[in-house]
């Protein structure tokens, strides 16, 4: 069976660790977000891209869900030293990622392309495509003006209001090589349990994404990131409120209709199932909590029974 996902960084990252334990690797292609894309330092960092790669090489820091495990930040306190930046946490070993990626880039070469060797070098198994290779960047409105998505979650810690949100890019934003493609050919698509503002949304706004997604023959399969109420992580809940999305499963139903076939809910929201059928979604039941590498593999074990 091959499958497509649309990805953002950890949460995705956590359900397709579980799912490359249980099909083979090569029959995954991985879409992912690269509307947090900041500059840092000079530097093109590629936070969920990057996420993604760590999280299925088992190299991630699992504990704070971004970043290379047993990483040191030498380099953070020498620049802090300095007096230069030093809001958005850079490891001495995750810069190398940062650095190669920036001089390929500055030689000319793709973001595709550029992902493609880090993911060949450091032995990812999934084809890991970037949405586009063109810039499109999440930002924020706030009352005191508009910030750049990094700016707002990191450095801020999400505590501005939110008032809207925008792709600054996306209208003339192409599809990475193989985006379309990848949606078109999947037997299954699948939307991993990530912020559908400010991770699956960007990828939605890339022209002729969310078209493939409509005209695929594939099965279309979201996992909701809202449990009881709420979002796993993240400020999820606020952007989904700014745009005048419920926080509830069945506004995850409704950011998806009219493409989404199935939405996995956790057990503890199967109040919402009338709801997300009024979306046009078949709702279905799951620990969706992925507390552990065990539940990781377990819902994505019952993803893959449900597709079945
Ligand atoms: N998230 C934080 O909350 N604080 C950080 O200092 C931080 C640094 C960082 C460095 C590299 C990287 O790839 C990711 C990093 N993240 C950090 C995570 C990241 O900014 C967000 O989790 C995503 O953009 C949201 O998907």
């Amino acid at each position: 069976m091959r499958a497509t996902a649309l990805a953002g960084g950890t949460g995705a990252a956590k359900f397709l660790r579980g799912l490359a334990s249980c099909t083979n690797p090569r029959d995954l292609t991985v879409i992912g977000n690269t509307a947090d894309d900041a500059d840092i330092w000079g530097l093109h960092v590629s936070p969920d891209l990057d996420t993604l790669t760590y999280a299925l090489t088992g190299r991630l820091d699992l504990r704070r869900g971004w970043g290379l495990a047993e990483e040191s930040f030498n380099a953070l306190a020498a620049m802090a030293a300095l007096g230069g930046e030093a809001w958005f946490r850079l490891g001495d070993r995750d810069l190398a990622t940062h650095i190669y990626r920036t001089r390929a880039l500055r030689a000319g070469r793709r973001l595709s392309e550029v992902t493609e060797a880090i993911g060949r070098a450091l032995g990812l198994g999934v084809s890991l495509l970037p949405m586009s290779d063109d810039p499109v960047r999440t930002r924020i409105q706030t009352p005191d003006g508009w910030l750049a998505f990094q700016h707002y979650f990191v450095r801020d810690g999400a505590r501005p209001p939110v008032i809207g949100i925008e792709y600054a890019g996306a209208g003339t934003a192409a599809p990475a090589p193989g985006v379309l493609d990848a949606i078109r050919t999947a037997d299954v698509v699948i939307v991993c349990p990530s912020n559908p503002i400010t991770s699956i949304g960007p990828i939605l706004s890339v022209p002729g994404i969310r078209e493939a997604l409509h005209e695929t023959t594939a099965v279309v399969l979201a996992i909701s990131p809202i449990v009881g109420g709420a979002p796993v992580s993240g400020p999820a809940g606020d952007l989904m409120r700014a745009c005048g999305l419920p926080v509830t499963a069945a506004g995850v139903a409704r950011a998806y209709a009219p493409w989404l076939d199935l939405l996995v809910i956790d057990r503890q929201d199967s109040t919402e199932r009338h709801a997300v059928l009024e979306f046009g979604a078949e709702p279905v039941l799951a620990e969706t909590l992925l507390t552990d590498h065990d539940r990781e593999v377990a819902l994505a074990r019952r993803v893959l029974e449900v597709l079945a």
